[in-house]
C-alpha cells in the first residue's frame, strides 16, 4: 500500500563519525551492512511508501560540519532520521542545533546502546527526538523511514483536513 500524502515530504538521513566505516569493521557490533547499504534500503523502503518523497543521505566525521547540515535542514526537511553515533554521548552542540531547527528527529542507533558501557546510556538528543531505535541493526533505517513517512502523514493529514491516516503496511517489500 502506498501512503497518499497531500504534499511531498522531504527526509534528511544523517550519520556521524565512524559510520563510514560500517561493514569493514567490528562486525559482530554493528554488522555486515555498509553505509551504502543503509542508504540503498532507505531509498528503498521511502520509494515504496511515497512516490514523491525524497531523501537525502549524509554521513560526516566532523561536528562542526554536522551542525551545518542540521542548519540548512531548515530549508526543506521534514524530518531527520539521525544516527549520530559517538556525538550522540558528547555533543551539546549537535543537541542545540536540532533544537534551533525544530524539525522532528528519530534517533537511530545500529547497536543497543543500553547493554553496552555506561558511557552509552546517555543521549544528547533522546529527550529531544521524536523517539529513539536501537539495537536492531540497519533494520533501525527502515524502521525509522516507515515511522517517518507515518508521523508526516498524519501530521499533514490531521492539520489540513482533520482526517485520520491510514495505517502503512509495513509488510510490504521486505
Ligand atoms: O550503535 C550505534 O549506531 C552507535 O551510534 C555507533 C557509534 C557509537 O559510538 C554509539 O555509541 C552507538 C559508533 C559508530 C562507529 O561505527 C563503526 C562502524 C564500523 C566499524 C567501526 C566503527
Amino acid at each position: 500500500m502506498s501512503l497518499t500524502m497531500n504534499r511531498a515530504i522531504h527526509l534528511l538521513v544523517l550519520n556521524g563519525p565512524n559510520l563510514n566505516l560500517l561493514g569493514s569493521r567490528e562486525p559482530e557490533t554493528y554488522g555486515r551492512v555498509t553505509l551504502a547499504d543503509v542508504e540503498r534500503l532507505c531509498r528503498q523502503r521511502l520509494a515504496q511508501l511515497s512516490a514523491s518523497a525524497t531523501l537525502d543521505f549524509f554521513q560526516s566525521n566532523h561536528e562542526g560540519v554536522l551542525v551545518e547540515r542540521i542548519q540548512q535542514a531548515r530549508e526543506r526537511v521534514d524530518l531527520i532520521i539521525f544516527n549520530p553515533a559517538a556525538f550522540t554521548h558528547t555533543s551539546i552542540a549537535i543537541r542545540d542545533a536540532l533544537l534551533a531547527v525544530n524539525i522532528p528527529v528519530i534517533e537511530v542507533h545500529l547497536s543497543n546502546i543500553y547493554k553496552r558501557e555506561p558511557f552509552r546510556h546517555h543521549s544528547y538528543v533522546s529527550d529531544i527526538a521524536l523517539g529513539q531505535i536501537a539495537g536492531l541493526g540497519a533494520d533501525g533505517y527502515r524502521f525509522a523511514v516507515e515511522a517517518a513517512v507515518h508521523h508526516l502523514a498524519a501530521s499533514t493529514s490531521s492539520a489540513c483536513t482533520g482526517a485520520t491516516v491510514p495505517a502503512v503496511d509495513t509488510t510490504q517489500g521486505r
